[in-house]
């Protein structure tokens, strides 16, 4: 397979909003992250703006005990154009950081304690750094602890911190809530206990924390456009080299997102099945091809003539595999050359081969991608993320986009009941200081 030739991506300046410069400038005194406090309307203040005499009170509310003097955080969440579960198979992905994050205000701790609290649920939670051992809890936190006791583990201690966090990435979506949450703790934590952050190095710990704390075998695609992301940019990443391309969105399409509603209980165990698949075609492979490591090294023409090797099911993970990242290589060149219509007809052939062969998508999913499909003005439509509901993602000629949202989102509802949120969207920079 031919490998790609790909140059560090560039990094931009980020703007930041009106209550961040509020908060930066804020010195308070807090009394505790308690629900009561922190998940009123008035709490909402600090993360969503409002007027000074508001967000005072809201200061003076819950702050007694603490002197607060936070910084500020943002990650982003993600939408994959192309290249979809090739992540853990040493393959290719093509996603991009979307206005959609995760924020957190920040401060460091005397002591080795890590408190945080969400203003999305209203819930605090603590981990003290010093004990001998962390039981995850199974909920929203281990994301965070697990990201703190990984960092740690790859050997950058950490200060104790308070830390509130809040998001805009929708939640069982597909568009990586998690990571955000994971990589706006991860910068936040080595922020304050004074290390340099490297954003690759940022992606492998956060990667590790869901892989070993919470227990989701996932790749590394997620938190690696959450630390990296480009604005106007989608980012080619070769997730065995980590070498990346950003590749510029053609200002004559837009990236829309439409949300299907729908995420079926069933994605975590499928998921993990789904790399146990990949696994033992390697295995079975790699007698007949000898060195080979990942489905990345396993060509189409490889696969077709040792496919009586593999059973039919295993067959046909391995075959959306391989073609998946001949797609992915495809679609940068096409991209880059401005075809957009190449690119369109990849993404459609990307959602067919994740229905048929990965076995990855649903019912209400395949309804919205094939209402996509027909609508006038887009060049293609595809499920994007790790599958079974979550999001739909369709590259739209820019003058096309008013007319396909209202139109999607009507045909999508007459078809499934469902209303579906659909936006367009301009990609951003991955993680970084809110305020500086
Ligand atoms: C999820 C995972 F977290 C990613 O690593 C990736 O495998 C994706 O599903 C599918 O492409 O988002």
């Amino acid at each position: 397979m031919r490998a790609p030739v790909l140059v560090p991506g560039r990094a931009s300046s980020i703007t930041f909003p009106f209550w961040a410069v509020l908060l930066k400038n804020a010195v308070f005194v807090i009394t505790q992250v308690d629900d009561t406090a922190l998940s009123s309307s008035h709490a909402r203040v600090l993360f969503e703006g409002g007027e000074h005499v508001r967000h005072r009170f809201t200061a003076r509310g819950f702050c007694r005990t603490v002197r607060w003097a936070p910084q500020l955080f943002r990650a982003p969440g993600r939408v994959n154009l192309i290249g979809e579960h090739t992540d853990y198979n040493d393959g290719f992905v093509m996603p991009a950081a979307l206005e959609f994050e995760a924020q957190a205000a920040a401060a460091a701790r005397e002591d080795r304690l890590i408190r945080i609290h969400s203003l999305n649920n209203g819930k605090s939670a603590e981990i003290d750094l010093s004990a001998e051992t962390h039981t995850p809890r199974g909920d929203w936190t281990d994301y965070a602890f697990g990201v703190a006791v990984m960092t740690e583990a790859a050997g950058k201690p950490l200060k104790g911190a308070d830390i509130l966090v809040s998001s805009t990435v929708p939640v069982g979506s597909g568009l990586s809530s998690s990571a955000a949450l994971e990589v706006v703790v991860g910068y936040a934590l080595l922020s304050l206990s004074g290390h340099d952050v490297d954003t690759v190095e940022l992606a492998k710990i956060c990667q590790k924390a869901e892989n070993d704390y919470v227990g989701m075998r996932c790749g590394i695609m997620d938190q690696f456009i959450s630390c990296n992301g480009v604005h106007d940019h989608a980012l080619m990443i070769d997730c065995r080299s980590l070498d990346r391309k950003p590749v510029p969105i053609d200002p004559k399409a837009r990236i829309v997102v439409a949300n299907s509603m729908v995420h079926h209980a069933l994605a975590d165990g499928e998921y993990n099945k789904r790399r146990q698949s990949c696994e033992e075609g390697v295995r079975l492979l790699k007698p007949a091809l000898g060195d080979i490591t990942a489905l990345r090294d396993v060509s189409f023409d490889a696969l077709e003539e040792n496919r009586d090797f593999l059973p039919d099911l295993t067959y046909r993970r391995c075959r959306h595999i391989v073609t998946e990242n001949e797609r992915v290589l495809a679609a940068a060149d096409v991209l880059e050359r401005g075809d957009l219509e190449a690119f369109g007809q990849l993404m459609n052939a990307s959602h067919a081969s994740m229905r048929d062969d990965y076995e990855i998508s649903c019912a209400e999913v395949d309804t919205l991608v094939a209402t996509a499909q027909r609508q006038p003005g887009v060049f293609g439509a595809r499920m994007t993320g790790g599958g079974f509901g979550g999001c739909v993602v369709s590259l739209v000629a820019a003058d096309a986009v008013d007319g396909f949202i209202d139109a999607v989102r009507v045909a999508y509802r007459e078809a499934t009941g469902h209303t579906s949120d659909v936006f367009a969207c301009a990609p951003q920079d991955g993680a970084g200081p809110l305020a500086g």
